[in-house]
């Protein structure tokens, strides 16, 4: 009988990508929300779990594993079955360049219409030496969170983001073109590494962005129809549009 503790939060999409493999893969753990808005992930006992203060953790009989690729990997080499990594060592290379480049390219720059609409009102109305204090206690993220001012972020900031996110749809709808999902013929950890940044899109009504890309539209159709996504996204995992 083993033990796994999963600390998440609803709205979290790395977190998503994790409660997505729990699911599909059948493993009972107990699912230890905190809350990001209230600084759960920052105190000392969190701290302690993940020195990032980023969500979300994995505690595996006393182990700790952090990084939501990561604990994916994990997963799949302690609970193997059902597979959600190729058998065919180059589609399996091709899966992991895939989750390397959304974690570098599509994950952070999602960040930016995610706060802009979402999460950045509390640091939007802080005083400049509030700001700073904030941001001095992420251990990761604090050039970010002073990226942000009154008015959100720069124009150029987003728009950088928003070319990075073209730029990753637009790989996908040709990955696309000549096999179901992303990097194999079955679903796979590149196919569910994207999926919360499908699924934020959608929150922040932006999916008119896969309006021309038909294989993207038709491989999130099929994504949402697994048992597994209902389980990923329970209460309070959307946002906006898709709340
Ligand atoms: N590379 C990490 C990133 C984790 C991450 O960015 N988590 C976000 C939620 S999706 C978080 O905890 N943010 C809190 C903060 O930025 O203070 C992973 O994939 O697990």
């Amino acid at each position: 009988m083993t033990d796994i503790v999963l600390f998440n939060a609803g709205v979290s999409t790395c977190s998503q990508r994790v409660r997505f493999v729990l699911a599909e893969k059948g493993i009972a753990y107990t699912d230890q929300r905190l809350r990001l808005d209230q600084g759960q992930h920052l105190t000392p006992d969190y701290l302690a779990i993940n020195p990032n203060g980023l969500l979300p953790a994995l505690v595996h009989d006393g182990q700790v594993i952090v990084d939501s690729s990561v604990i994916n990997e994990y997963l799949e080499e302690v609970f193997p079955t059902p597979r959600l990594v190729p058998v065919q060592p180059v589609a399996r290379a091709h899966m992991r360049a895939w989750v390397v480049y959304l974690d570098e390219v599509m994950t952070p720059a999602i960040r930016y219409p995610s706060f802009q609409q979402f999460f950045g009102g509390g640091l939007r109305n802080m005083t400049p030496e509030q700001r700073q204090a904030f941001a001095s206690r992420l251990p990761l993220r604090k050039d970010f969170a002073l990226e942000i001012g009154p008015q959100g972020f720069p124009d150029e900031k987003l728009a950088a983001a928003m070319a990075r996110i073209e730029q990753s749809l637009e790989r996908m709808e040709r990955a696309l073109a000549d096999k179901p999902w992303m990097a194999d013929r079955q679903i796979t950890l590149a196919d569910i590494a994207m999926m919360p940044s499908v699924v934020r899109l959608e929150d922040l009504g932006m999916s008119h962005l896969w309006a021309g890309r038909p294989n993207v539209a038709h491989w999130y159709a099929r994504l949402q129809d697994r048992p597994a996504f209902a389980a990923a996204y329970g209460p309070g995992s959307r946002l906006g549009a898709g709340a």
